[in-house]
């Protein structure tokens, strides 16, 4: 049995996400969790929001909400969408939970201690009325450029030029919209990642199993330009981790809080301590996923994110850890990924484009979400959500291939037989050919599952539930029966015989649909251990029900409405 650490990017939580964020690493880290524990791998799979930062202050603000309160809301609602998605996170922490406080002032003080922190001068905008310093995008004023007068301090969204604070013409306060502003001397903490440069060419370098999109990342960041540059990891914010030393105050950073980007990776480890705490175990009980000195060394740790994420994941957070001098897990293996696309453009949540996370629970059941965006995961290279493909996919791969199947074999046997299991003659030639069929696919199927090649795998299984639809076409036990009923009798043994092997090979993709057809069949959801075996466990006999999971197909005036609906304003 192998131990398995999974976590997944930490969905921001100023708002609902949408189906781009969710293919992009919860799901397919969900994909890869359900597949480990049905082989019976120990998993750990964790998931957070990451609610520091000026976008979570920005969004309390908006939601007129002080921003602990606000932090509290989001989480319950994104905790009950990822349920509603079935992801199985075993722990969904949060970023500003007393775990996360601790441990992210722990590294910074082992980093400070290995001399990889360094303290540096700058000047920042103080905003008199509001009694604190303002971060670039809390500025706001003329762009020196276009003459916008609503450009920020990192840019000027009207002709997009990147502008610093002090280049604004007649900045004020986006907070009070004060004045009253003016220039002082603050100092930052940056992690000197650049000394840590060669050990993360090193490693990376190491990594010849990684997706190409991952390592190209990486050795982009390293390499190009000025190279990998040294971060400032502290903000002047109120909302944050404060900034400490371990458990010391640090002296000239009263009132500063961490970067959002240095304390939401460490959230991951912290989540693990959180699951502890939540389910009454004790601190060994997560270190031993986290401390290779405390019995990590045997655990696979693999993380799933966007691409956007991946020079965090490949630098700043391994030179957290590397840079800590302590035996922390440091990732075996980064699945990341392109971009969905939607509909001809991008998802937009200010535009109201797309489909969230939410809405798309309201209009159908997650299995149908689930098996489209997997099976379109946008792995090579980006991909897109039309209603054309996704109103086909579900017709044709869950309707027509999955569902009819069962529907017809379970009503038939019902109707000719009964609601058991038929008796018959042994398997023949036909249903040996299948089961070949069905093994060598299922090798495939595992293999690509094991390497988290999500489109691959999906196509697998779409094969080998299309072999069973084959099969009653081309044997036709409908007809079989009216001449040789015993014939017909073991057709239709062999076809139940599929259902549970189904339901067990589909759940990681359509958890629900998996429940639903192996309580029908009143077996346990249970990984095969070959389709020979697998094939021969319904006995003659073994009472069954006909299950009413038939998937629904999607009209296509139901199409045309959802497109209209969701094509933004
Ligand atoms: N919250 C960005 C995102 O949701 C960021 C990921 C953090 S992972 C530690 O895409
Ligand atoms: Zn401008």
């Amino acid at each position: 049995m192998a131990r398995i650490l999974i976590t997944s990017a930490i969905p921001y939580i100023n708002g609902i996400k949408h189906l781009g964020n969710l293919v992009g690493s919860q799901l397919p880290a969900d994909l890869y969790a359900r597949y480990n524990r049905a082989r019976g791998n120990e998993v750990m799979f964790i998931c957070a929001t990451d609610e520091h930062g000026t976008p979570a202050e920005l969004a309390a603000a908006k939601a007129g909400k002080p921003v602990a309160e606000y932090c509290k809301d989001m989480h319950a609602v994104q905790s009950k969408l990822a349920d509603g998605f079935r992801l199985s996170f075993d722990h969904y922490g949060r970023s500003s939970s007393e775990r996360n406080h601790k441990l992210t002032q722990h590294f910074a003080g082992k980093l400070a201690d290995a001399g990889l922190i360094e303290e540096v001068s700058e000047t920042q905008v103080y905003s008199n009325a509001d009694g604190r310093f303002l971060p670039d995008r809390y500025i706001e004023g003329t762009c020196p450029n276009c003459g916008s007068e609503d450009a920020r301090g990192d840019q000027c969204e009207n002709c997009t030029k990147q502008l610093d604070p002090t280049d604004l013409i007649n900045p004020r306060s986006a907070i009070s919209g004060s004045t009253d502003l003016e220039v002082r001397d603050t100092k930052h903490l940056y992690l000197r990642q650049s000394n840590l440069k060669d050990k993360l060419d090193d490693w990376i370098s190491s990594k010849t199993d990684w997706p190409v999109l991952t390592t190209s990342i990486a050795k982009k960041w390293l390499h190009d330009g000025e190279g990998l540059r040294d971060r400032g990891i502290t903000r002047d914010l109120d909302w944050g981790i404060p900034v400490k030393r371990g458990t010391e105050d640090w002296p000239g950073m009263e009132g500063k809080v961490f970067y959002v980007w240095f304390d939401a990776p460490i959230e991951y480890i912290a989540g693990t301590a959180e699951w502890a705490d939540a389910n009454g175990k004790t601190d060994a009980d997560w270190e031993r996923w986290w401390r290779t000195d405390k019995g990590a060394d045997d655990v696979t740790y693999v993380q799933f994110m966007g691409k956007d994420n991946v020079p965090f994941h490949t630098l700043s957070f391994p030179a957290t850890i590397m840079g800590s001098g302590e035996p922390w897990k440091l990732v075996d293996y980064i699945k990341s990924f392109n971009y969905l696309n939607y509909d001809g453009g991008q998802f937009s949540t200010s535009k109201g484009r797309g489909v969230f996370m939410d809405q798309a629970l309201d209009i159908l059941p997650s299995d149908y979400w689930r098996w489209w965006l997997l099976s379109h995961a946008p792995e090579s290279s980006d991909s897109e959500f039309t209603w054309d493909d996704f109103q086909a996919s579900v017709n044709s791969d869950l309707a027509n291939v999955l569902g009819n199947f069962v529907s017809r074999v379970t009503k038939f046997c019902r109707s000719k037989f009964s609601e058991a299991v038929p008796d018959g003659p042994d398997y023949g030639p036909a249903e040996q050919a299948v089961i070949d069929a069905l093994q060598t696919r299922l090798t495939a199927y595992e293999g690509f599952m094991e390497a988290m090649e999500v489109r691959k795998a999906a196509s697998e299984l779409r094969a080998i539930w299309t072999l069973g639809n084959e099969y009653l076409q081309e044997q036709a036990p409908w007809s079989v029966f009216k001449t040789d009923e015993a014939t017909a009798a073991m057709q239709i043994r062999f076809a139940l015989n599929l259902i549970p092997f189904y339901a067990a090979l589909s759940e990681p993709f359509i958890p629900d649909a998996a429940d639903a057809l192996a309580a029908a069949m009143n077996t346990p959801l249970a990984w095969p251990n070959s389709a020979s075996e697998a094939l021969n466990l319904l006995p003659a006999g073994h009472a069954f029900t006909v299950p009413d999971i038939t998937f629904a197909k999607i009209t296509d005036d139901a199409r045309d409405e959802m497109q209209a609906k969701f094509a933004g304003n």
